[in-house]
């Protein structure tokens, strides 16, 4: 088949959304802006697994106010097809946005079966059961969210733009590499209205704290160590997330079938800069002599900084990111609103002030929450 008409979504503002992985960072920070900010008046249906990463603490005042009207919960896993093709059925879902995935590069090295079978053997099965399910349908959207790191690392200079080829370095990019492949190659093949958008590393509230940023600040707050991994030169792009799900939502309403959008910060920083600006915004919020924690852990710490520690580095740790992103600014009239040292404040402080989140997720007790505050409410 040709490919298929070079169209917009037009049912964005009242559509029936699928958001998968909706209880992990991302998305349930997609879910609370499009139910709560941009103007959007249709239903969310969150179809999360509920994996380590998946955290339903994350939407709990979206389920207060949404839930069983505008806002609805699915367990399920994107890998099962049945499951999903009846979700999709049941709620007349018109568009897709698929966030779910194993994120995290780390944890793609110890063990990359789960992104194999999640990032590629799911997104697979996504597609199928939506090319199903729509039967060549037009009015429909699969929005698909991707990453820089498809592209591979680069050097001093230089930026990732939309045709730079793939050449990804870790099972995790390469499992994403592989969905992303898989998207373009239904839309091709089947003419499924299908659109692609690739962004750099975000951050905020509800981070999961594996990832740089809210581990160096909970390690700080507990006067644990801070790694470093290598010399801590290697840069990022960083984007505050309420960022990229604003830009999310431009390439629903007006990005156009076929597509693929680059998302970016243009925010380059080296790692060690961000784990010292960590420091140095909570040596202001909670200094660190009235830290109860550190006092007791590390009582020779002076400031944050002291907790820094240069450790081995990650196998195939790609040096340098940073995206072009001139395409959906020009196109789409997107543009980033937050600077860094703003963002990273505001993110820092409200690590520091939800400490019902932080210790519920630290111990381990927002996957037994779920089960009790959740299930045992509406089930
Ligand atoms: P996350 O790990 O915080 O959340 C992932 C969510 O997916 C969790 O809620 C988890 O329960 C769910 N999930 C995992 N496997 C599943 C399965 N088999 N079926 C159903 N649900 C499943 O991830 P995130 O950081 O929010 O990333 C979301 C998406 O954005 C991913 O596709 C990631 O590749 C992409 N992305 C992330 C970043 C970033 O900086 N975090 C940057 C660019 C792109
Ligand atoms: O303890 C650490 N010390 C450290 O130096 C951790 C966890 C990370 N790092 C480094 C590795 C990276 O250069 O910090 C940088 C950021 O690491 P992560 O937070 O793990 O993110 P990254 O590997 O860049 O990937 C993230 O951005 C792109 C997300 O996890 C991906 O899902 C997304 O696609």
């Amino acid at each position: 088949m040709n490919q298929g008409p070079d169209t917009v979504f037009s049912r964005a503002t009242t559509a029936n959304l699928l958001v998968t992985g909706g209880a992990g960072f991302i998305g349930s920070n997609f879910i609370r802006s499009v139910l709560s900010r941009v103007g959007f008046s249709g239903r969310v249906i969150n179809y999360d697994k509920l994996t380590y990463a998946g955290n339903l603490m994350n939407l709990t005042e979206i389920e207060n106010e949404f839930g069983g009207r505008r806002y609805f919960f699915e367990r399920g896993d994107i890998c099962d097809f049945e499951n999903v093709k009846e979700v999709l059925a049941r709620f007349q879902i018109d568009a897709v946005v698929h966030f779910a995935a194993e994120s995290h590069v780390d944890r793609s090295i110890f063990g990359p079966k789960n992104f194999v079978e999640t990032n590629i053997n799911g997104t697979f099965t996504l597609l199928e059961a939506a090319r199903e399910l729509w039967a060549g349908r037009k009015d429909v959207r699969f929005h698909h969210i991707s990453t820089d790191e498809v592209f591979g690392s680069l050097g001093d200079t230089g930026f990732f733009s939309e045709t730079t080829p793939y050449d990804p370095r870790s099972p995790y990019s390469a499992s994403k590499a592989a969905s992303d492949h898989l998207v373009r190659a239904y839309f091709h093949t089947y003419g499924l209205p299908v659109t692609l958008s690739n962004c750099s590393n975000n951050y905020g509230p509800y981070h999961f704290p594996e990832k740089l940023i809210p581990l160096t600040v909970l390690n700080a707050l507990e006067g644990k160590q801070l790694p470093v991994y290598g010399d801590g030169n290697n840069v990022r792009d960083w984007l505050y997330v309420e960022d990229h799900c604003d830009a999310i939502w431009q390439i629903l309403l007006k990005g156009r079938t076929g597509e693929t959008y680059n998302i970016g910060g243009e925010c380059e920083k080296q790692n060690i800069e961000v784990v010292r600006g960590i420091c140095d915004i909570l040596e202001e919020l909670v200094p660190v002599d009235s830290n109860e924690k550190i006092r007791k852990r590390s009582p020779g710490i002076k400031a944050y900084r002291d907790l820094i520690a240069f450790v081995t580095d990650r196998p195939g740790h790609d040096r340098r990111y940073a995206i072009n992103c001139d395409k959906i600014k020009t196109e789409l009239g997107w543009k980033q609103t937050y600077d860094f040292e703003q963002g990273l404040r505001e993110t820092v402080a409200w690590f520091v002030r939800n400490t019902q989140w932080v210790e519920a997720v630290r111990n381990g007790d927002y996957q037994k929450w779920i089960e009790t505050n959740y299930f045992g409410r509406t089930r």
